[in-house]
């Protein structure tokens, strides 16, 4: 993928978010005079143009195999999320908010988010048309506006630009699979010549049975046995030491309440943390690559006893979007699940961070005691201070960003790739359901990790300091890496 930045006009580009920095309120501090009040909507309109922009240039060279390609049993089409960005912001602005009629009434069965099984997503229309149809969407969901009662539905506005940029991202990591297969497949598993229902597809869709029936097993478990049979003290092995920073015990604010925020991330509540150590960057290829070197993936006791058990189904031996270039040694690894992330760290005397140490070490302002949104502080996320919205197109070295650090000094908490925390996704105490039951809540089941922090192919919108993401622990195809802890 090439810089999609050169594809946008500059002044789309984030423009409103560097004249107008985001606070940590999230809001304008002006009051809702009627000029405020056209700033404001000139200012949506202005984030929901730089994301389409973004969103479309993903499918500047794609072919209408690639538009409608099942890459994996897990993830829909390139092609359905595109119809499905359209269909969510007729749903919200246009049908239950306007109160209009359904514009595209076929579309309904084919691009809801609970309709179609995903393998039965692969007949699209073609790209012009979902093109026309995110056009009409858009011209009638700003003429309606012009008019928005913006102090009752901001939020929603908000929401829907995070929701098209959620989807980006999963195109991009969608991209990368097809890539990947097409380039000839490293590791264990075979290539793909991109077809549908090749024997190799056969072949994930079965993996991905086994996963499933494996969850149901390791669920069963957890109530069996609550403690894991692993070494408690293994020998550490410091294969290239990362500089680890201290964070002092104290309490610190967590979760957001800004005008942004999703409702996983509400309300903001203060947690008290012990001392504990943090890697000032993430995990690196060439670090990792000595876990590899050292048998890491053929020797029991650095994983979790699921860990073991996924590993012995899915036979690998190396990351998922693994190169053995000496160009990658300073970048993070990328495209390892949760049980990998977790089986590096005790295989170097360390753990995974909580999602609160993970927080509090990106946003906590131990000065001014005070949370900042970004590690950098109030200003939104752009290209200069992190790498994000598919910009580069690929990970960056993991100091690459000076200007990116957080107060404690951490690089690279925002962009790059998303990191694996040990916490289970669940609801913080306050918590609301917006704006429907299923957004997040249907996910707090005790079955997805934490991840923070967004990957290169976020955009500005999803990144901040309390953004929580969350997937299974075996999924391997999301842009993500991981940084370990230590108690102090
Ligand atoms: C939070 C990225 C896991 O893509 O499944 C998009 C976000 N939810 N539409 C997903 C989401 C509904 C979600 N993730
Ligand atoms: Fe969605």
């Amino acid at each position: 993928m090439t810089s999609i930045s050169k594809a946008i006009p500059s002044d789309v580009l984030s423009n409103a978010d560097r004249t107008n920095p985001d606070r940590a309120d999230g809001r304008s501090h002006l009051p809702a005079s009627s000029d405020s009040l056209q700033d404001q909507r000139q200012q949506i309109k202005q984030r929901m143009e730089a994301c389409r922009c973004v969103t479309l240039a993903l499918f500047q060279t794609v072919d209408y195999d690639t538009f409608c390609q099942h890459a994996h049993p897990d993830f829909s089409p390139i092609g359905w999320h595109l119809g499905h960005i359209a269909y969510t912001e007729a749903l919200w602005l246009l049908e239950h908010t306007a109160g209009l009629p359904p514009q595209f009434p076929e579309y309904r069965r084919l691009f809801a988010a609970d309709t179609l099984p995903k393998a039965e997503r692969v007949y699209l229309p073609d790209l012009a048309e979902v093109q026309t149809y995110l056009q009409t969407v858009r011209t009638a969901v700003f003429a309606s506006l012009e008019t928005a009662p913006l102090d009752e539905q901001e939020r929603l506005w908000r929401w829907l630009v995070q929701h098209e940029s959620q989807h980006g991202e999963t195109i991009a990591l969608v991209l990368e699979l097809i890539k990947k297969e097409r380039s000839g497949v490293s590791g264990q598993e075979s290539a793909v010549s991109g077809q549908p229902n090749t024997f190799s597809n056969q072949l994930k869709t079965q993996n991905s049975k086994l996963l499933l029936s494996f969850e149901k097993q390791k669920l069963r478990s957890r109530y069996a046995n609550k403690t894991l049979p692993h070494t408690p003290h293994p020998t550490p092995h410091t294969p290239h030491p990362t500089l680890m920073l201290c964070i002092p015990a104290g309490s610190f604010e967590c979760g957001n309440s800004s005008i942004d925020a999703l409702d996983n991330e509400r309300p903001v509540h203060r947690v008290y943390v012990e001392t504990y150590w943090l890697d000032r960057t993430p995990v690196t290829c060439e670090q990792y690559q000595q876990f590899m070197a050292a048998g890491g993936y053929q020797n029991s006791r650095w994983w979790s006893a699921e860990g073991w058990e996924w590993l012995q189904l899915a036979q690998v031996t190396q990351p998922l979007y693994w190169s053995d270039s000496s160009d990658r040694a300073h970048h993070p690894v990328c495209g390892v699940n949760w049980y990998e992330a977790d089986a590096y760290a005790r295989f170097v005397g360390k753990r995974l961070p909580t999602e609160v140490e993970w927080e509090k070490g990106a946003s906590w302002n131990s000065i001014a005691l005070q949370r900042q949104t970004y590690p950098w502080g109030d200003v939104a996320p752009n290209e200069d201070d992190c790498n994000c919205n598919h910009a580069i197109g690929h990970t960056t070295p993991v100091d690459a960003y000076p200007t990116g650090i957080s107060p404690f000094g951490c690089y690279d908490m925002l962009g790059n790739v998303w990191e694996w925390t040990a916490t289970w996704f669940d609801r913080y105490a306050g918590f609301e359901a917006y704006p429907y039951r299923g957004y997040s809540e249907a996910y707090f089941d005790g079955q997805h990790r934490v991840l923070k922090g967004g990957s290169w192919a976020t955009q500005p919108s999803s990144m901040r300091c309390a953004f929580r993401n969350w997937y299974h622990p075996h999924v391997r195809e999301i842009l993500a890496g991981f940084r370990c802890a230590a108690s102090g």
